[in-house]
């Protein structure tokens, strides 16, 4: 009795051991974004960015948008943190007001603004709130009215005036969840046709190989860069095929996203030092001209993950754990071909955060929370500041920026919380993330009403 009793004691011992660090590693995600939201409070409350070393703020355009809280929401609310999200909710209901002449960018505005409020709705089900997201959502959509249906950069939030022909695909074609969203929520077609026209418009002018480029004239559909990635500026055009798919059971979509990864398998897929990468080929020739990937590519793995191929996943996500490993944190650019650091900056980016985290729900392996520690450990040596954290402008010296960018609330420490196991309810399976790390629930939307809501 006396043995049993004593191995008892000494499995709960090893059991609280083993659960012990991520238990701390939630905690201290947790603690550290309060610390960071109270510093936005203090030093920056209505403007869009904290400005940690300069211990100020910024705003985007000439009149702020508030979108570091609007980015920041969804996260709170993950974390539990009610009464900082309640204050936020007020300030949307009684105080924002989306009539203001300014030229915002379409795109960010979709992901960040449109995205946040869009989950601040679902997860209030206040109508107000939804309200608001439609009156925004109204402003973002003049941009659409090109020949091609492909947005324009720059949309006036008051006159509705547009202007920037060319956009990357990523600002062509990232709209599919938000705008699909607000479509089911308003039962107003208009909106997910209007993200709808811009991807078949992209996807039509993909080349004889299947292949897209970078930008594009989004008046004359002329491709102006045609070198084709998977990374930025390309990379949510891709996302949004497969996940607008999973969410609204577009076969469309699926069909899009089947024949594009085909082509990205056999032309853009290379080995290196035993290493799976994907470079930049010319969208016509399939010839691949560079092997510049940037950090935004570490998105794509989490995709690969959805799709059910791990194997594939895990390969190209380890090729990220590598370079994260070199210098404690990813550079901006990275040329895998030469070996090369070509632009040395972090900006405090989740992706690879998100990639470890996707793969970590979908197999269960604890490698993937270890790197994910790992990544947070080193965000906390060389980026935590008396005021937040900061980016680097530098990943070898350290030398720090002076920027804390929204997604670091919206993405990088939601991912972190969520790899550490921080929200044992929050179930990857049941939500559909945007590309800013918003989570929609897919039970929210009911196949037969799709269709007629979004006019499928
Ligand atoms: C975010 O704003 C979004 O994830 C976007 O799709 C590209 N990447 C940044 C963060 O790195």
């Amino acid at each position: 009795m006396k043995h049993i009793f004593f191995f008892v004691v000494l499995f709960s011992c090893i059991a609280l051991a083993q659960q012990k660090p991520s238990d701390d590693f939630a905690a201290t995600v947790k603690k550290e974004f309060l610390r960071s939201w109270h510093d936005y409070e203090k030093i920056a409350w209505g403007h869009d960015d904290l400005k940690p070393l300069s211990k100020g703020y910024a705003d985007w355009y000439k009149q702020p948008l508030f979108i570091s809280p609007i980015d920041a929401y969804s996260t709170m609310k993950l974390m539990g943190y009610n009464k900082e999200a309640v204050k936020i909710e007020r300030y949307i209901i009684d105080s924002i007001n989306f009539n203001k002449d300014i030229f915002v960018k379409t795109f960010e505005m979709n992901i960040r603004v449109l995205g946040g409020l869009l989950d601040m709705y679902e997860l209030t089900k206040d109508k107000r709130i939804l309200q608001k997201a439609e009156d925004f959502g109204k402003r973002l959509l003049p941009a659409f009215g090109t020949k091609t249906g492909i947005p324009r950069y720059w949309v006036n939030l008051k006159t509705g005036e547009s202007k920037g022909d060319t956009v990357n695909m990523a600002e062509a074609a990232t709209n599919l969840i938000e705008l699909g969203v607000l479509s089911y929520y308003t039962k107003d077609p208009v909106y997910y046709q209007a993200a709808k026209k811009a991807v078949r418009a992209v996807y039509q002018r993909r080349s004889p190989i299947g292949l897209v480029g970078e930008s594009i004239n989004a008046s004359t559909g002329e491709w102006t860069d045609t070198v084709s990635h998977i990374g930025c500026c390309i990379d949510s055009y891709y996302e949004y095929l497969y996940k607008a798919y999973v969410l609204f059971h577009d076969e469309e979509l699926k069909d899009m996203w089947d024949n594009s990864l085909r082509a990205i398998d056999k032309y853009l897929a290379e080995e290196k030092n035993g290493r799976l990468w994907y470079g930049r080929a010319g969208m016509n020739s399939g010839t691949i001209v560079s092997g510049e990937v940037t950090l935004y590519d570490a998105y794509f793995p989490a995709v690969l993950v959805l799709t059910g191929d791990i194997k594939r996943a895990d390969k190209a996500f380890a090729s990220w754990d590598w370079l994260w490993k070199l210098n404690h944190a990813e550079p901006m650019v990275y040329d895998y071909r030469k070996d090369t650091v070509t632009d040395a900056m972090y900006d405090l980016n989740p992706e690879i955060v998100e990639s470890a985290y996707y793969l970590l729900e979908y197999t269960g392996k604890e490698k993937y929370r270890d790197m994910a520690k790992e990544y947070f450990a080193d965000i906390m040596k060389y980026c935590k500041y008396d005021i937040g954290f900061t980016s680097l402008k530098d990943i070898r010296t350290k030398e720090r920026g002076n920027s804390m960018p929204t997604f670091f609330f919206a993405e990088t420490m939601k991912y972190l919380y969520l790899a550490a196991g921080g929200a044992p309810k929050f179930h990857l399976k049941d939500y559909v993330f945007n590309t800013e790390a918003h989570p929609f629930k897919k039970n929210m939307f009911n196949k037969k009403e799709i269709k007629k809501r979004l006019g499928l």
